[in-house]
């Protein structure tokens, strides 16, 4: 699987942005409030993949909850897969079940789920199938 980007939760993308594009040349490629998950987004082009800045767009939602108990930092990791229905079912069966019990639409009109950070060592990872 290749990683399709790392999502990093902040308190305000434009607070943000001057780090990444001064200090590492990165320059935003898309923005979208994800209203479902009460965060506005931005993406940052790092080569194939890309950095998910991550700001809550009010007090509710899981950004949100995840600033208030750890403060900023890495929030996910996303992976690019194809047949994200096909690898829920696998998960399932392999007693890993998503968040998700099938694909919803998230950022960039893609299909994504999560899997709970308890399987992967305390990091939350997504699977995201490109329906761009
Ligand atoms: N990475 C690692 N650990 C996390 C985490 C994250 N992103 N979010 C929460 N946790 C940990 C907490 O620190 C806590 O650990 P302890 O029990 O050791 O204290 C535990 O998980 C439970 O945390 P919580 O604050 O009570 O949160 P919830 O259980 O209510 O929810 C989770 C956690 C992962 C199930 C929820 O955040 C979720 O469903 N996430 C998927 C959706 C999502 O993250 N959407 C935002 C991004 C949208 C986008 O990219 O467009």
């Amino acid at each position: 699987m290749q990683i399709d980007h790392i999502g990093v939760a902040v308190e305000s993308i434009e607070g943000a942005l001057p780090f990444y594009r001064k200090a590492l040349g990165l320059d935003v490629v898309h923005t979208e409030i994800v209203a479902t998950q009460g965060v506005k987004v931005a993406f940052l082009q790092a080569g194939q993949a890309s950095i998910e800045l991550l700001e809550p767009t009010g007090p509710e939602g899981a950004v949100a909850k995840f600033l208030k108990k750890r403060g900023p930092g890495i929030h996910h990791i996303a992976f690019a897969v194809k047949d994200l229905a096909g690898h829920i079912t696998r998960l399932s069966q392999e007693g890993l079940p998503p968040l998700d019990p099938k694909p919803r639409t998230g950022a960039r009109g893609h299909h994504v789920c999560f899997l709970h950070p308890k399987h992967a060592q305390g990091v939350l990872i997504e699977l995201v199938e490109n329906h761009g």
